[in-house]
């Protein structure tokens, strides 16, 4: 991949830790459940469920649009507390001296995607990004600061850590597809993404 700030860090998770990490996300979820996102204005739902842990969480709705909050939009309770293999992951592989705020969990069922976007909700765009792939294979794009730049293709596997710093924190990206039986991580199959996130430039 050669777009700047861009690093793939292929099967960087082994597969004990990738089970340890599934089930620090079961139990964010017990208290924190999926829901459904949608988009501001039309209110079309997302074809993915998402939750979050930390002091902040990305969320998304008709009328509020998207932002990030100290609450879930369902329970209005503070999500949990973000796990400390989260913040190791992301002192050793983010280069970044303060540590993540949010932790968006994606959940893809088999078939399920998300469109190309730009991540510029937080008011710290000089963090990186760091990605955490589990469960079944996805088809990630990756372009450039312009919708219609070319873009590359590449899977992302169960345990493949993707930093996302430089000037491919602004880049275009996004899951074409999430392929159904290529993992034998959750047991009801699909994928799982973790982002963490810095947000405020505090
Ligand atoms: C490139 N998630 O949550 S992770 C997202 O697999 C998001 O769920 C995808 O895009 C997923 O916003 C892709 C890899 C990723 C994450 C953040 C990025 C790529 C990125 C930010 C800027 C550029
Ligand atoms: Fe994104």
């Amino acid at each position: 991949m050669m777009i700047d700030g861009f690093r793939h860090l292929d099967g960087y998770l082994d597969a004990e830790r990738q089970r340890a990490y599934v089930q620090l996300v079961r139990g964010v979820l017990a208290k924190a459940p999926l829901y459904r996102p949608q988009m501001p204005r039309s209110g079309k739902p997302f074809s993915i469920l998402m939750t979050n842990c930390g002091g902040l969480g990305w969320v998304s709705d008709k009328d509020g649009g998207y932002r990030y909050q100290p609450h879930h939009p369902a329970t209005g309770r503070p999500w949990p507390a973000m796990p400390r293999a989260f913040l190791e992951l992301w002192a050793d592989v983010a280069g970044w001296p303060a540590p993540p705020e949010a932790c968006l969990i994606n959940f893809y069922a088999a078939g399920t995607r998300l469109g190309s976007h730009v991540d510029c909700d937080e008011a710290e765009m000089r963090a990186p990004v760091v990605s955490v792939s589990l469960g079944d294979d996805a088809i990630f794009h990756v372009g450039g600061s312009k919708r219609a730049d070319r873009k590359s293709r590449m899977t992302l596997r169960s345990g493949d850590v993707v930093v996302l710093g430089g000037a491919s924190r602004r880049a275009y990206h996004g899951i074409d597809r999430v392929i159904g039986g290529t993992s034998n991580l959750l047991a009801d199959g699909g994928r799982i993404n973790l982002t963490l996130r810095r947000v405020t430039t505090a």
